[in-house]
């Protein structure tokens, strides 16, 4: 079982607490399919993905991104547990959607840059730190289903 420490767990919930899941999750799922473009093979369906402005003007990007972090916070509401939390979202990107995960600590990353451009300076390297490991966990967990 994954440790956290209080200022780790503190700093989760205060970064999720102050939080706009829709910009976030926009911005965040806008920069993975940018950035990697070979994500973009997951959401076929989701239309005009031609260029960076049409990614970040695309609705279906905007929501689903959206949907990414309400996912992410379960994992927040069950920090002690999060593979158990997560079990049946690894099955799913697993065995139904075949996401290649390595693609997850992209988007990870992604969100990453998005929270640090968020914060500023109260992105400090020890809150970093925090936020990276509870990425890890996630992807980790993400990962669980694998085989
Ligand atoms: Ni992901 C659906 C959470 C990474 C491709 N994804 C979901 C759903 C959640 C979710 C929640 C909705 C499930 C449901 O309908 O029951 N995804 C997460 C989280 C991460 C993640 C927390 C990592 C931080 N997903 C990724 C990545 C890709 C991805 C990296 C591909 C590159 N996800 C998908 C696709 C769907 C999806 C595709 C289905 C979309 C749809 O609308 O059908």
């Amino acid at each position: 079982m994954v440790e956290w420490t209080e200022f780790e767990r503190a700093t989760i919930q205060d970064i999720f607490s102050k939080m706009d899941y829709e910009s976030v999750g926009h911005n965040a799922l806008t920069r993975c399919l940018v950035v990697y473009p070979w994500t973009q093979r997951y959401f076929a369906k989701f239309g005009n993905l031609y260029n960076a402005a049409a990614i970040a003007g695309n609705p279906f990007v905007a929501a689903h991104g959206a949907v990414v972090l309400r996912g992410l916070d379960t994992a927040v509401k069950n920090m002690d547990n999060i593979k158990a939390a997560y079990a049946e979202l690894s099955v799913l990107h697993s065995e139904k959607l075949h996401v290649d995960p390595d693609n997850f600590r992209l988007l990870a990353d992604c969100l990453t840059i998005v929270v640090a451009s968020t914060l500023g300076s109260g992105f400090t390297a020890e809150v970093q730190a925090a936020f990276q490991k509870f990425l890890a966990v996630v992807t980790a967990a993400l990962r669980k289903q694998y085989h």
